[in-house]
Parts: structure tokens; sequence; C-alpha cells
């Protein structure tokens, strides 16, 4: 690990990115951000990395984090019940799916719970951490990992190569990095605004616009028990609505989907 620290050299207007702290490697921005976050980080601090040694998903996933990626946390206080926390994933895969539509031309989808998808293939993970008060939130760390400049076939290990897409991949050459986290850095910071002054709902209806997974046939795990269904909607607490072949309805707050082949 590297222990020089720099203030990247991005001017920012907004809170989010005013402070960003860059290392070589680290084993998870996230964890980096949370020891930062512990000691009193202001909202809006971000850490950012050219390669993480133990990149971590969901339910201790591994994310894998070669040079060129952009994989970045941000120091978040939001004043939210420990039950508000998927708005902050909401917001940031929005303002992800946004910013690589608007910036790049790529035709971005939304996939519940935390991905973003090109032609089917995942190009982003989020993965947002809290630490709770009691029953709020006393901070979060948003963890955002974005394949952009490698070669997915040349880099990523064998069973990621046909689910995994980067930007690289579909644009044919490399884009800034320094660009493309400021833009979304700038996005996020307004949707996730937005989520803390009651926006909730006209943010996930902006979401859904991006969400083609709505509609179609999904098998789904549901606390050890697999569900077969449409999914039909995501609810204002940010859970998928499930409607199963007998017509009943059920909301799922965690897990993930695969869809069905016709
Ligand atoms: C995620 O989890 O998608 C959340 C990923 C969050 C990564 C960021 S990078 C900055 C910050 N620091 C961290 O340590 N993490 C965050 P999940 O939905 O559980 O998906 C994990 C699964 O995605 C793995 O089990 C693999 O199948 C797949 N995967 C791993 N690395 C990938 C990659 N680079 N591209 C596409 N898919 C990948």
């Amino acid at each position: 690990m590297v222990p020089a620290e720099r203030p990247q050299k991005i001017l920012r207007a907004g809170r989010f990115g005013r402070r960003i702290l860059f290392r070589r490697d680290v084993g998870s921005t996230n964890d980096w951000a949370k020891e930062l976050a512990k000691t009193g980080a202001q909202e809006g601090t971000v850490v950012l990395a050219q390669i993480q040694m133990a990149g971590r998903g969901r339910l201790q996933r591994k994310w894998v984090s070669p040079k060129g990626g952009l994989w970045f946390s941000v120091v978040l206080r939001p004043r939210l019940k420990a039950s508000g926390a998927p708005k902050i994933v909401f917001a940031a895969s929005l303002a992800v799916a946004e910013v690589l539509r608007e910036k790049y031309d790529l035709k971005t989808e939304v996939k519940w719970p935390n991905d973003v998808l090109v032609s089917g293939r995942k190009i982003c993970g989020i993965l947002a951490e809290t630490t709770l008060k009691g029953d709020n939130i006393e901070y979060a760390v948003l963890g955002v990992g974005v394949n952009a400049n490698f070669s997915v076939e040349e880099i990523l290990p064998k069973p990621l190569k046909a689910t995994s897409t980067s930007t690289q991949d579909k644009l044919r050459r490399k884009i800034r990095l320094e660009s493309l986290l400021n833009a979304l850095l700038k996005e996020f910071e307004i949707i996730y605004d937005q989520c803390m002054e009651t926006g909730f709902a006209s943010v996930l209806e902006r979401w859904k616009a991006y969400a083609q997974f709505l509609g179609k046939r999904v098998s789904v795990n549901d606390q050890g028990e697999t569900l077969s269904g449409m999914a039909s909607d995501v609810d204002v607490d940010g859970a998928l609505i499930v409607t199963l072949d007998d017509g009943k309805a059920r909301r799922i707050v965690a897990g993930d989907i695969v869809f069905e082949k016709m």
C-alpha cells in the first residue's frame, strides 16, 4: 500500500468532492472512507484508488478492481432512519446511469437493486454501507465502481467476462477518469439532495425510466426461497414487487434478480 495521500487537482464548487484523497492501492475505498467518517470527515469527502486489493460487493462478495477503473467512495451524513438507506443507492445508480448516457451516449439501464448495465452487462456496481446510532444513520459510505479504461476480455477473470462490460469496450477508446468522477459527483450531489428533501418519489420515477427489468420475468432469492414471477414495480421504500404466477404480489427488500429465459 502506498501511504501517500494527495488531494486531486479537481476544483469543485459543490460539497461532494471538495476534498478528494487519492491512493494508488487500497484494500477497499469503502473501508478507507469509513475510517475517515469515524474520525469526523465531512459529508462529501471522497476517497479514490487506482487499484483495490480487496474491493467488496454486497454480502462480502468480491469486486474485481484493476487499474483503469474508477473506484471511489463518498462519506455521507444523511438525516435518515436506517430504513432509508436504499435511497442512497437509488440516487447513486440514477446518477451513474444518467452521466454515462449523457456524457458518453451509452445506453445505460439500472437493475434492482444496485447495478448499472450496458447491453445487459454490468458496467458499474454500487455499495452503500451505513453505521447506525440507535435508529438513525450516523454516517454512510457510498462506494461506486465503474469499469472504465480496461478491456473486460483481457483483464477480468473468466466468470465475469460474459457478464461485464467497460466504457473502453463500448466506446473503443479511453476516457478521462477525472472528468467522469467530476460529472458523477456533481450529478449525485444534486440527486442526493433531492432525496433528502422529500423528493425521493420523483427520483424513483426517473430511476424507473432506466429500469428495463420492469415487466420482465425474473427469479429472485428471498431469504433462502427462490421465487419466479414478473418484476412489476419498485415501491417508495425501494423494495422490489414481484407478481407471482398465482397473481399474488411479493415484496422483496434485498436480493439479486436473475432474468428468466423465455
Ligand atoms: C456490487 O455488489 O455490485 C457492489 C460493487 C461496489 C464496488 C465499489 S468500488 C468502490 C467501493 N469500494 C469497495 O470495496 N466497493 C465499492 P454485488 O451486487 O454484490 O455484485 C458483486 C458481483 O459482481 C460479484 O460477485 C461478481 O459476480 C461481479 N463483479 C465483481 N467485480 C466486477 C467487475 N469489476 N465488473 C462487473 N462485475 C463484477
